[in-house]
């Protein structure tokens, strides 16, 4: 259904009347807090899912092995609705996949660069992944053309944001979604580690990866395109701006090179592998 069908326009159109949406005809995944909800068992025995939220097809050679890693606190209802979605999406790209929650322990504020680092530093005790995915929970990719799988160069998923009208706002931009080869990462010693609370860490790790030689890729904002599911802004921390300034000096030595952390509890969940940290 287009879209433009459904507005009641307050102007005639013309042809440089500002778009609404950029591809009208994806408009059914415009409302994914609307996707039913199923029942993690019921829904991992469906789709043939391995505990720990792992699957591969079975009649064709996969191309791409990749982890999915997800920090997380606190945000239940996301989390469903994204599991409810990845699923059939990662499944429709054949990939050999695993995803990873890696929940952070209350107490200290949330670490999400630092959660990143435990997320590959875990995933890599299990299996010999070749790529990795980053990315925040709220974002539901809406074209199957957004490959799940790594590019020759680090690759900023999510470009082209609902949120952002569907603009990049600025080109250092590489929070969101990203794809790194297990080589990419390790070549740029992963996060930073000192990231607590909100801010800055995508923008130290995109300098950090630039440092290193890397120039970051983007596909085109029309495969790039995420919505975000809605919740409240948080509160950017005091802390970021000197932990920007100083980055350039901590990129030896602060990263997985100096990763430390405690696995409190973990679980194979139907959906995914479970790992609550203490960062
Ligand atoms: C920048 C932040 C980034 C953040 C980006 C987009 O200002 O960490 O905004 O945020 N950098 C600093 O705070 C230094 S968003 O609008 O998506 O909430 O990713």
């Amino acid at each position: 259904e287009d879209i433009y069908d459904e507005m009641e326009r307050s102007y005639p159109a013309k042809d440089n009347s500002c778009m609404v949406a950029i591809n009208p005809r994806r408009s059914h995944l415009l409302y994914p807090e609307e996707h039913p909800r199923e029942d993690p068992v019921a829904m991992a025995r469906r789709l043939g899912i391995l505990p720990g939220g792992q699957w591969k097809p079975l009649n064709c050679h996969p191309l791409f092995n990749v982890a999915i890693i997800l920090p997380y606190r606190n945000r239940q209802t996301q989390l469903t609705i994204f599991m409810n979605y990845i699923h059939p999406f990662l499944q429709s790209q054949n990939l050999d996949y695993r995803i990873f929650v890696i929940e952070q322990s209350p107490m200290r504020e949330f670490n999400r660069a630092k959660l990143f680092n435990v997320g590959y530093a875990e995933a890599t005790k299990v299996n010999d992944f070749h790529c990795f995915i980053f990315q925040d929970i709220d974002l539901i990719p809406q074209n199957p053309d957004n490959i799940y799988a790594c590019t020759k160069m680090p690759r900023h998923m999510s470009s082209s944001v609902n949120t952002f009208r569907y603009n990049l706002p600025y080109t250092g931009l590489f929070g969101g979604a990203i794809a790194l080869t297990r080589k990419q990462f390790e070549r740029a010693n992963g996060f930073s580690n000192v990231f607590y609370g909100w801010g800055g860490e995508d923008d130290d790790f995109y300098s950090r990866l630039q440092s290193r030689g890397f120039q970051v890729t983007r596909f085109g904002p029309d495969v790039a395109q995420y919505y975000m599911l809605t919740h409240k802004k948080e509160t950017p921390s005091n802390a970021r701006f000197e932990n920007l300034e100083t980055g350039a000096k901590r990129y030896d030595t602060d990263g997985i090179s100096n990763l430390e952390y405690r696995v409190l509890n973990h679980q194979l969940r139907p959906l995914y592998s479970w790992i609550l940290a203490d960062v």
